[in-house]
């Protein structure tokens, strides 16, 4: 890592959100990836969530880390969109929700982007999303593949209660489900019944790659 790049992590991390904006800005219009960048807040946002757990910080930081993710988001989405040569031709519907109880959004959000970019047609149905809402949307929109994500441990049971209720709707053959966002992994995968689990935006892309022949 660079030491401009430890120092984004550091201002982030540190709640300094102006010189953590500003340096991000900088690095951005001096050429840095995008994808660098967000990487990068990625990683800060880890240091966040330890501090938070071990009582150093507290909601009010939570919600400025959020804030400061937004910012620097906005600031290199437009010039992912440009790496990717802009409108792709779309390959398939996938629906999108953060599960009821959970209101964390900016990794859901992170996903829906690249697979838009990826080609994919995403309908992006936010957060604390009823099960039933996830029902009536699978019904109206017919994605092939459904997204749910959740931060929270609790979350898990909600994405469980989900896809229960997707296969009791008669709908679990139409679509494949993948989950993500917090510390999902294949225990939990296995629990909630879902037919993968991704680590990151990427991944989501790959799933979909896989599932839906463009
Ligand atoms: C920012 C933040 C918030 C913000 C959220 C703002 C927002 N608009 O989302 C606010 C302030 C609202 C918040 C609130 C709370 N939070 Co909070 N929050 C965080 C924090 C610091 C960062 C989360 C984040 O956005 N990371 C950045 C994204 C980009 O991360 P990412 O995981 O890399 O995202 C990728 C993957 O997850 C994946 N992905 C995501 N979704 C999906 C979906 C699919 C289908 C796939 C395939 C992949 C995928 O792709 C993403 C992009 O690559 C985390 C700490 C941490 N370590 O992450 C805590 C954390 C998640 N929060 C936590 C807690 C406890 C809370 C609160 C309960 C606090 C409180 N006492 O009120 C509330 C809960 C509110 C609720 N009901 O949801 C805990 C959760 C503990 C747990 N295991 O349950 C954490 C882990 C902090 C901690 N260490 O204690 N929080």
């Amino acid at each position: 890592m660079s030491e401009r790049e430890r120092e984004l992590v550091s201002f982030i991390a540190d709640m300094r959100e102006e010189e953590a904006v500003e340096l991000a800005r900088a690095m951005l219009e001096e050429g840095a990836d995008p994808f660098r960048v967000l990487e990068l807040c990625r990683e800060a946002m880890e240091t966040v969530g330890a501090r938070f757990q071990s009582g150093e910080y507290f909601l009010p930081e939570l919600i400025l880390a959020g804030e400061m993710l937004e910012k620097i988001g906005a600031m290199a989405k437009p010039l992912i969109q440009g790496k990717s040569g802009g409108e792709a031709k779309r390959l398939g519907r996938v629906l999108i929700g953060t599960v009821h109880g959970d209101l964390h959004d900016i990794g859901k959000n992170i996903v829906t982007f690249m697979l838009d970019i990826n080609g994919y047609e995403v309908k992006d149905i936010g957060i604390d999303v009823p099960t039933q809402k996830f029902i009536e949307e699978i019904r109206a929109f017919r994605p092939s593949v459904v997204g749910l994500s959740g931060f929270l441990t609790l979350a898990f049971d909600s994405m469980k209660e989900t896809i229960g209720a997707i296969a009791a709707a008669g709908l679990r053959d139409q679509v494949k489900i993948m989950i993500g966002g917090g510390q999902v992994d294949e225990t939990v995968r296995g629990y909630t019944g879902a037919d993968a689990f991704g680590t990151n935006a990427m991944a989501a892309v790959s799933l979909c790659r896989g599932w839906i022949r463009g």
